[in-house]
């Protein structure tokens, strides 16, 4: 069973090898989406929502419709990680240079930032790339946890991370595996972890959590820049995703998908049951995301379908 305990009336049966649709999306407790397009796949790679000891590895999961969805586990084990403490695999997030794929991954409860290489694609096995991490300090005030790789229309590369309320950016070297230059505190309004930056029509939009660590408080809240992914963005934050007392406690940690060739937009996030109380009882859901013709981001209506 992928659950660790029972599901909630308002979570559907779980399959565990793996067709299902509806939120959450695919069964099994699951925080921190990090979702991508790879080889015509959608991809989602999240964080095991366990016991920080029990959270050695990473799973991904991909969907040729984001409706059926099949599960690649332990693509990075952390039995591998040497400085990882073995505990506490959070929020990785991936992409692809010249065939090759980059996992950027938090490790250790702040033992850094780690990033881990496939060159079979983007299922892994994923390798740490350099025994040691890329980030290994609290640096102006930011936990090294929760980052996010971000490829500007130009090919340039960068690392958005940072925990308790401080967000930090760099550019990535050439090689994906250094950072070209120091990094930078971008700490948005009420900004308190889990950043994912999206572009769109030549705006960037600096994605972030908010509130309290799960509760009914954790949303998420967004900032733009028309100049660079490293800003500077707009002094005023929106907030887009809610919980819904009908529905869902405890939503954030999302990322973002842009269904290629159109304009349709999804979030992808974690949630927690209502009246859950458990920390690590969060599972995976998409809902849609719509602009207005301002380009501003509308609050996103979060369902179970
Ligand atoms: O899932 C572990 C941690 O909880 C993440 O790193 C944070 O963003 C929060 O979701």
């Amino acid at each position: 069973n992928f659950w660790s305990s029972s599901p909630p009336a308002d979570i559907k049966p779980t399959i565990n090898n793996v067709t299902y649709s509806g939120n959450p999306i695919f069964p099994g407790w699951y925080a921190d989406p990090d979702p991508r397009i790879f080889e015509g796949q959608y991809w989602i790679y999240p964080s095991l929502s366990l016991d920080y000891d029990k959270q050695t590895s990473f799973d991904a999961f991909s969907s040729p419709d984001l409706v059926n969805w099949t599960r690649h586990a332990r693509i990075l084990d952390f039995a591998n990680v040497t400085w990882s403490t073995n505990r506490a695999a959070w929020a990785p997030t991936v992409t692809e240079k010249h065939g090759v794929y980059y996992m950027y991954f938090s490790a250790g409860d702040g033992a850094g930032i780690g990033v881990a290489v496939s060159r079979t694609g983007p299922a892994g096995p994923f390798i740490d790339a350099l025994d040691e991490p890329l980030i290994p300090d609290v640096e102006m005030g930011a936990e090294p946890i929760d980052p996010d790789v971000f490829i500007d229309d130009d090919g340039r590369a960068y690392l958005l991370w940072g925990g308790w309320s401080h967000g930090l950016g760099a550019e990535l070297s050439w090689d994906m595996i250094s950072l070209k230059a120091q990094p930078v505190e971008l700490t948005p309004p009420n900004y308190v972890e889990a950043p994912y930056m999206i572009k769109r029509n030549g705006t960037y939009y600096y994605m972030y959590s908010v509130g309290g660590w799960g509760d009914n408080s954790y949303g998420v809240e967004y900032v733009t820049s028309t100049t660079s992914p490293l800003g500077p963005f707009t002094t005023a934050a929106t907030h887009i995703l809610f919980p819904d007392a009908k529905i869902a406690q405890g939503t954030g940690s999302s990322g973002v998908l842009n269904i290629p060739g159109t304009d349709d937009w999804y979030i992808v996030y974690h949630r927690r049951p209502l009246d859950d109380t458990a920390a690590n009882d969060r599972y995976v859901c998409i809902d849609k995301m719509e602009f207005n013709p301002d380009g501003s981001i509308k609050r996103i209506n979060i369902t179970n379908e």
